[in-house]
């Protein structure tokens, strides 16, 4: 299934009126509105592969209907999303979930709905079919040199599938750990793991990344071998110019300071980028801004501000993705306010006044500051938002034209209704 233009033309008619009355009224009140605008054009925002499926639980899953069962619909879906919203212009795969038959033909596909590839995902936190060794005691901790070699040696395989797609970057997440003191001796497994990687990284592109994802919990529940920021950092720095910390927002302890995280790595350099999810608990991969709006808009603000100071081009210095994924709501839908929610965090960043910020810092004035923040997020910038779209030729209201359009009913169509994606 393909949105021609000219339905979204249609549809962005019937609400322009009204809109246009929306933009007026805040380009009275805001000075740098075509400015922000300009920056919320060129933001994209990746969607994983593994997100266009219903998620599931360890405690069940409920099949969604008309869901991608190739790669080729996986891309097609995609293809949907950034013709809705213009902003997810980019996939990114995972595998063996995703391994790519023909990577011309797949690059072509990818290429008539305007997409490209994002970061590949390695995957050995489960076992494959056929596959030799078991990753039951980990993948690159492994006290078993056999089943490092055997992990090292699918990431590097990642790598090649990636360079035929046009991929610019490695993501590395590792389920190691241990579930029970006195499982694992730390260090070992930390040496084992920096060993490993450094044998995938001599196999990284010169213009490569590699992104280091860390997790503080799950699936062990005593120790992670990359469980946090200083350890995923401590092994970019070991590794070299182009390894980076990938900060995932449900992979933290309750009530870490993401905000705070953000800056200091974006003051090293060591930031690669973000999975967006939202989470009231732990890694509960809900759609972005959904539980903790104000926590994304801090760390916009954090990411702002860092990346102006450090020169960064906001929309491709770092890596924009979306790591999200559950059981309820249709996936596309879901995707699509997500990416609502992270470029309306992004845009009311923005529109923080930073002189005033920092003169309010510099006085020790705490009530100024907080009220300079608080007006920014308060700020409704949905039409501004809104505007950015109506200019790429997306939808004005991307969810109400997917429902309008019965997009689902018709993949469902085309696709049965019990297909399962594969992945999570
Ligand atoms: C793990 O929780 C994670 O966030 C990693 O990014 C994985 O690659 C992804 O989920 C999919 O399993
Ligand atoms: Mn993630
Ligand atoms: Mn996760």
């Amino acid at each position: 299934m393909k949105i021609e233009q000219h339905i979204i033309d249609q549809h962005n008619q019937d609400l322009v009126f009204k809109h246009v009355k929306n933009v007026n009224f805040l380009k009275e009140s805001i000075s740098n509105f075509e400015e922000i605008v300009a920056k919320l054009q060129k933001f994209q925002i990746a969607i994983p592969s593994w997100a266009l499926g219903t998620g599931g639980t360890r405690f069940g899953r409920f099949n969604g209907k008309g869901e991608p069962g190739n790669l080729e619909q996986k891309i097609e879906d995609v293809g949907l999303l950034h013709a809705l919203n213009k902003s997810s212009g980019a996939i990114s795969l995972h595998i063996p979930w995703d391994i790519p038959q023909d990577a011309e033909k797949i690059k072509d596909l990818a290429t008539s709905y305007g997409l490209v590839f994002d970061a590949v995902n390695s995957n050995t936190f489960q076992d494959q079919p056929n596959q030799e060794l078991s990753y039951k005691y980990g993948s690159l901790q492994h006290v078993n040199p056999a089943v490092r070699k055997q992990a090292v040696e699918h990431n590097i395989e990642v790598i090649k599938h990636g360079v035929a797609l046009g991929s610019k970057a490695l993501t590395v997440w590792l389920a190691d750990g241990s579930s029970f003191p006195g499982q694992l001796n730390f260090r070992e497994a930390f040496q084992n793991t920096l060993e490993s990687l450094k044998e995938i990284y001599k196999h990284l592109p010169s213009d490569w990344k590699m992104f280091i994802e860390y997790k503080a919990f799950e699936p062990n529940f005593y120790s992670t071998t990359i469980a946090d920021w200083g350890q995923s950092l401590l092994l970019a720095n070991k590794l070299g110019d182009q390894a980076y910390t990938l900060v995932d927002l449900g992979h933290h302890l309750p009530n870490a300071n993401i905000e705070q995280i953000v800056s200091l790595l974006l003051m090293e350099g060591k930031l690669a980028g973000f999975h967006f999810n939202d989470s009231k608990y732990a890694d509960d991969d809900l759609t972005a801004g959904a539980v903790k709006p104000y926590q994304l808009f801090l760390i916009f603000s954090e990411l702002v501000e860092g990346m102006d100071a450090r020169g960064i081009d906001h929309a491709t210095g770092l890596g924009w993705m979306i790591d999200a994924s559950h059981n309820l709501k249709d996936p596309l839908a879901d995707l699509l306010q997500s990416v609502e929610a992270i470029k309306m965090a992004y845009a009311q960043a923005l529109l923080v006044d930073r002189k005033a910020l920092k003169k309010a810092q510099q006085e020790n004035d705490v009530v100024a500051a907080q009220e300079i923040l608080q007006d920014a997020f308060r700020t409704d910038l949905r039409a501004l938002v809104a505007e950015a779209r109506l200019r790429e030729g997306a939808a004005l209201n991307p969810i109400k034209l997917f429902t309008d359009l019965k997009v689902r009913e018709k993949l469902t169509e085309e696709r049965g209704d019990s297909t399962v994606a594969t992945g999570l």
